[in-house]
């Protein structure tokens, strides 16, 4: 069986196989849940990120999760929202899929992903929950390895965009 759960939380806590970051093609940190990640996964991580020599937008690198509960992270940069014209949504949609492709090379059956792009990045809440809601089932149905997905909504408006958008789309959560 293969499932998405949509919850609201916080993604440094949860016991999966790999988490996502929404990072910065740098790989070395930053605000939002960049920075919650690094804080609790703790300085071993930040050392491990320096040795990947960054990602570009779209791309996916893992790296052990440390501290965290999760076995690995996953860091994507997501891209920034620049009004739409510039390749925002397939960007947006490889971030999605590259992270899923280095879940499945590495054996991971659970993966937690936040809200990509959505906060300091600026993309539309409701485009961007369309992307990882679409991108994510269609990967699902197709792989595996990946059996259960779970998209994190760290507020309560994003719980409710995507549990929204959820309905609308042809499958059940
Ligand atoms: N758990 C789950 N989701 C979270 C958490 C958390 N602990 N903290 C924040 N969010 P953002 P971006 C949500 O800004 O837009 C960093 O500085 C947040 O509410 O973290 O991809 C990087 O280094 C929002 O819905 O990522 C980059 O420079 C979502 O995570 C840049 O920000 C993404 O918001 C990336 O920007």
């Amino acid at each position: 069986m293969k499932q998405i759960n949509i919850i609201q939380g916080d993604i440094t806590q949860l016991d999966v196989t790999a988490i996502v970051n929404a990072a910065n093609p740098s790989l070395l940190g930053g605000g939002g849940v960049d920075g919650a990640i690094h804080r609790a996964a703790g300085p071993e991580l930040l050392a491990e990120c320096r040795t990947l020599h960054g990602c570009p937008v779209g791309g996916a690198k893992l790296t052990q999760g440390y501290r965290l509960p999760a076995q690995y992270v996953i860091h994507t940069p997501g891209p920034v929202w620049q009004g739409g014209k510039n390749n925002e949504p397939q960007l947006l949609r490889n971030s999605y899929v590259n992270s899923l492709r280095v879940a499945e090379e590495h054996g991971c059956a659970t993966v937690a992903f936040p809200a990509i792009s959505t906060g300091v990045y600026h993309y539309p809440l409701e485009e961007a929950t369309k992307i990882a809601l679409q991108t994510v089932n269609d990967f699902l149905a197709n792989s595996q390895v990946v059996t259960e997905v779970t998209m994190v909504c760290y507020n309560v408006t994003a719980y409710r965009v995507y549990k929204n958008t959820a309905r609308l789309l042809p499958f059940n959560e």
